[in-house]
């Protein structure tokens, strides 16, 4: 999507080693994760967001990927339920700052559940993912938010699916029509009208990438995907993601765009 303006972002807390993981490559290292998302912060002004900056929250280890706590749309905003229960606080810090910048602010009520990152928008079209996190009691309440405001959306079931957390870990849109999926999403009626570039194997890490004004923030260290990209016309920046790997999140995650 092009057009975004401002970035939410919010530090890794002191915590952060201590968020949730299925991922078995180590203990983060809190120092390189700080550098790491300072690199990030720098990526998105250099795209030309300005952020906004939360305060690092020691209480929720997982709060630097603030993705999960909210949808921002341009015509409304929706805080999240996330489907963790270590994660549900976090949401109490974002919404007074969504008031400062969204009209329209609805929430996911229980039973409902849904992490930010299992909703991928495509234009007009969201994705939304039924995962172990999102239920679809969350999905159906969002749905009929973007309803509301004109958007169309489709539910993608991805809890068979053990390589991957959220829909977003698989899936990313790039615009144009271009979309970016893992092995297991390419043959999913959903995608099909759209034009895809399917990551092999090694690199479906790289899957979780972040289209911005003309740019494409991608996880540092698969050059396949950045040689196709390139070959594409897409302007990449790539980023080490290593410590954010780690815990199971990528480079959306770090961020809440609009
Ligand atoms: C979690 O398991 O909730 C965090 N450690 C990672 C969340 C990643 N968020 C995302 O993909 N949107």
């Amino acid at each position: 999507m092009t057009g975004f303006t401002k970035a939410i972002v919010r530090r890794p807390a002191a915590s952060f080693a201590s968020g949730l993981t299925r991922i078995d490559l180590g203990a983060p290292v809190l120092e390189r994760a700080l550098e790491q998302h300072e690199a990030y912060c720098h990526a998105l002004a250099s795209c030309g967001l300005k952020l906004v900056r939360l305060e690092p929250d020691d209480q929720h280890p997982d709060s630097t990927f603030v993705e999960d706590t909210a949808i921002l749309t341009p015509r409304g905003a929706v805080v999240t339920r996330p489907g963790a229960p270590s994660r549900l606080g976090e949401t109490e810090s974002i919404k007074p700052v969504l008031h400062d910048y969204f009209p329209e602010v609805h929430s996911i009520l229980e039973p409902g559940t849904l992490d930010g990152g299992d909703v991928c928008e495509a234009g007009e079209h969201f994705f939304i993912g039924i995962s172990d996190r999102t239920n679809e009691h969350g999905a159906n309440q969002l749905a009929r938010f973007l309803d509301s405001w004109g958007y169309s959306s489709s539910l993608i079931d991805i809890r068979g699916l053990s390589n991957i957390l959220h829909l977003k870990s698989g899936l990313a849109y790039l615009g144009g029509g271009h979309l970016m999926v893992i092995q297991a999403l390419r043959r999913r009626e959903e995608f099909s009208r759209y034009d895809l570039i399917c990551l092999t194997e090694a690199e479906e890490y790289a899957a979780n990438c972040l289209s911005i004004n003309g740019r494409v923030l991608i996880a540092a260290g698969f050059p396949k995907v950045k040689e196709e990209l390139d070959q594409l016309g897409y302007k990449t920046i790539a980023l080490n993601m290593s410590e954010f790997q780690k815990m199971d999140g990528g480079l959306s995650c770090l961020s809440l765009r609009f």
